[in-house]
């Protein structure tokens, strides 16, 4: 997969994706991460990429020009058109079968915003879908775009470990996780649950499934609610 990331902040998404899976899925070839600057698209001498909004109010609007250059540029450094998606809390919420979904593209394009917002013609001229991470605001969609990036990307073939796999945990099968522990057996007087040391598998299986079910209940009736929907339209 390629995504392109296009921002007026290449330097904040430096760190993010210098660790641990996406930095190792990025050397594996798995995805190749591209970074552009909005601004180096910028047509005037002060590298203008935003004014004040038609009609007043507070803040300053992302402007057309820079955008759709710098859309276009990315474009064309690949066959491959890709998806391209914004990142504002207007958006569709991110949830993991958009990730899923968006797990199967061959080329992400997201763009992140700044300042109050997009000039309406860059989603309606440019196509773009609009996605938001959950229902707060964000001073910009870099951080939202990071989100998008990690969880699409651990998604992709090859990109956590051979003996790793994503199919089995939280949200996959629209249920919370069943709890985990490792060594030591006891500490400071909390027991590992007996279950867990009595090697026998399908038990075991049935206990985390049973774990799974209680917590999304109690923790995530949201949760519990979709997942029963779904039960009984497969029936
Ligand atoms: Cl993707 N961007 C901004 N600016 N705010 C958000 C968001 C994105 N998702 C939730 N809030």
């Amino acid at each position: 997969m390629r995504i392109d990331i296009l921002t007026l902040f290449p330097e904040m998404f430096d760190s993010p994706l210098k660790y641990s899976i996406l930095k190792r899925a990025q050397e594996a070839g798995v995805v190749k991460i591209a970074l552009s600057n909005i601004r180096d698209f910028a047509a005037d001498a002060y590298k203008k990429v935003d004014d004040k909004p038609y009609g007043g109010g507070p803040g300053m609007v992302m402007m057309c020009q820079p955008m759709f250059d710098c859309v276009e540029h990315v474009r064309r450094l690949e066959a491959e058109p890709g998806r391209l998606i914004m990142l504002t809390p207007q958006g569709r919420k991110f949830d993991q079968s958009l990730a899923k979904e968006l797990s199967l593209e061959k080329r992400l394009i997201l763009i992140a915003g700044r300042y109050e917002g997009f000039d309406e013609r860059i989603r309606e001229g440019l196509g773009a879908e609009q996605v938001s991470i959950g229902d707060y605001v964000l001073s910009g969609g870099e951080l939202g775009a990071m989100v998008v990036v990690d969880a699409v990307v651990r998604l992709l073939e090859g990109a956590l470990g051979d003996e790793t796999s994503s199919d089995d945990e939280t949200f996959s099968r629209g249920l919370i996780e069943y709890p985990q522990y490792t060594r030591p057996e006891e500490f400071r007087g909390m027991k590992v649950p007996e279950m867990l040391l009595s090697g026998h598998h399908a038990r075991i299986a049935k206990w985390r499934l049973e774990q799974s079910i209680e917590r999304t209940k109690m923790w995530r009736p949201d949760l519990w609610e979709e997942y029963n929907k779904k039960l009984k339209d497969q029936k």
